[in-house]
């Protein structure tokens, strides 16, 4: 490994068709360089692979679902309104008829999150749901 500055260099072997793969996927990302595609895999990794149930985290909630539903659009909201501290802003999108998109930004304690996510996404009628973490920004990534 060679190292110039705070920089370091390194070399990665990979199976030629992985590789093409991939350089097809981050140009269509809009990445210039590889080096910056693999610098933003590298913090993915290590922002899920740092994330503290016990600290403060941030967040988002993303849920897909059909509205025309039992009462679930109530049970949505009716959960939101139980942990309002920890919800920051929410939007609603209008699918179609019968689809809803909802992505809910959440701030708070690592485990809370977690639970609230795993309440509304276990609800029966959400379609998808998927909780992302992310970083508050203040590590040196
Ligand atoms: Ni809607």
């Amino acid at each position: 490994m060679e190292t110039i500055s705070n920089t370091a260099r390194f070399a990665v072997s990979l199976d030629r068709e992985l590789l093409d793969n991939f350089d097809h996927v981050i140009e269509a990302q809009g990445y210039n360089t590889r080096s910056e595609a693999i610098r933003d895999l590298i913090r993915d990794k290590l922002v899920n692979l740092n994330w503290d149930e016990k600290e403060e985290a941030i967040g988002t909630i993303t849920l897909v679902f059909n509205h025309h539903l039992y009462s679930l659009s109530d049970e949505l909201t009716n959960k939101q309104h139980d942990h309002h501290a920890m919800i920051v802003s929410s939007m609603h999108v209008h699918l179609d008829h019968d689809n809803c998109l909802e992505i809910i930004a959440v701030k708070g304690k690592g485990e809370k999150i977690r639970k609230l996510a795993d309440s509304l996404i276990s609800l029966k009628g959400v379609k998808h749901g998927k909780l992302t973490l992310t970083t508050a920004g203040k590590e040196n990534l």
